[in-house]
């Protein structure tokens, strides 16, 4: 864990442009902290283009590339060949991308940097939808969920974008949110000393779409995790590893009734999500590896 002094230093600076309150400010906040001063980002076209600033302002005491919404993965893979080749290897290329940017529009070029192994940190920020342009659902938008182009609520359930990174046998993909920071700060401190591929999963609340207030983002990232709907763990060479395990889970209905995006689920709809969970939850314990996490 970094020194307290190293954590006071801020790579994104107070007067972005974020909503109050937005899981994403927060997450990368914490997130930029850890990677520290030789990063470059390659942001995707979302929410994080708005909020690293235009210039001449930005947010970022870092440089910063901005990327066509399908080519960030490309753009990241160039980008590093291109400081590799300069001898400047120890600069950490980050591509930073939103659900829609990762889990649809990016994912052929995410898919192709896999599968050659790119030296690259992806980070997707998932708010569960397109926010930057009014909320449409994207393939992260969870079953239920209400958005501008599922206003009766979304009718296919989340894609599951960890098991399609683990398919590609990446050396690292993780899940993190800000409410469990200790957690954030040691998989980012991870990611930076490993080489190839690797692959963050951040759940970010958004308040403008989730329809929850500006203080609570912390509270139902939390729920999140304690109702099982978003697990944390690591999926390293195959091997799956939980990093905390609630000792029961909370009912879902706790994480979705406050939520604005779900007020109008039926009962009997909550009682389905909840049997997923089960299942989903039975299923990810089966897969736990009995060996030893070689990065921890
Ligand atoms: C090819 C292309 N299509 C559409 C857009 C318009 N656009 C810009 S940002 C955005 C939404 C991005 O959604 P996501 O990746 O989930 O990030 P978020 O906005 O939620 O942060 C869209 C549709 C674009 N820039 N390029
Ligand atoms: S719309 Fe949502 S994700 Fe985008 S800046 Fe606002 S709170 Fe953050």
């Amino acid at each position: 864990m970094k020194e307290i002094n190293a954590l006071a230093a801020e790579y994104l600076l107070p007067g972005h442009t974020a909503c109050p309150g937005c899981g994403a400010a927060v997450a990368i906040r914490h997130v930029v902290k850890i990677l520290g001063k030789n990063t470059v980002f390659v942001i995707a076209a979302s929410c994080f283009s708005i909020i690293a600033g235009q210039l001449p302002t930005r947010a970022f005491a870092l440089n910063v590339f901005h990327s066509p919404f399908a080519s960030a993965a490309a753009v990241g893979s160039g980008l590093k060949r291109g400081l590799q080749a300069l001898g400047q290897d120890d600069i950490q290329v980050v591509v930073l991308a939103g659900d829609g940017g990762t889990f649809d529009i990016g994912l052929q070029g995410l898919s192709a940097a896999a599968e050659r192994n790119e030296d690259l940190i992806f980070i997707c920020y998932d708010n569960e939808a397109y926010m930057n342009t009014g909320m449409q659902r994207s393939s992260a938008t969870p079953l239920g969920a209400v958005s501008q182009t599922t206003p009766q609520g979304k009718k296919n359930a989340k894609k599951d974008i960890m098991q399609i990174m683990a398919a590609h046998k990446i050396s690292y993909a993780a899940t993190a949110t800000a409410a469990f920071p200790h957690d954030l700060y040691a998989k980012i401190e991870k990611v930076k000393k490993i080489k190839g591929l690797r692959f963050l999963h951040l759940l970010c609340p958004c308040p403008a779409g989730w329809g929850i207030g500006s203080n609570e983002t912390i509270t139902i990232s939390r729920l999140a995790v304690e109702c099982g709907v978003f697990p944390l763990y690591e999926i390293v060479q195959g091997e799956l590893f939980l990093n905390y395990k609630p000792e029961k889970l909370l009912p879902v209905k706790a994480y979705l009734q406050r939520q604005r995006r779900f007020a109008s689920l039926p009962a009997e709809q909550i009682n389905v999500m909840q049997a997923d969970i089960q299942n989903y939850w039975r299923e990810l314990l089966s897969k736990i590896s009995t060996g030893n996490n070689p990065f921890s």
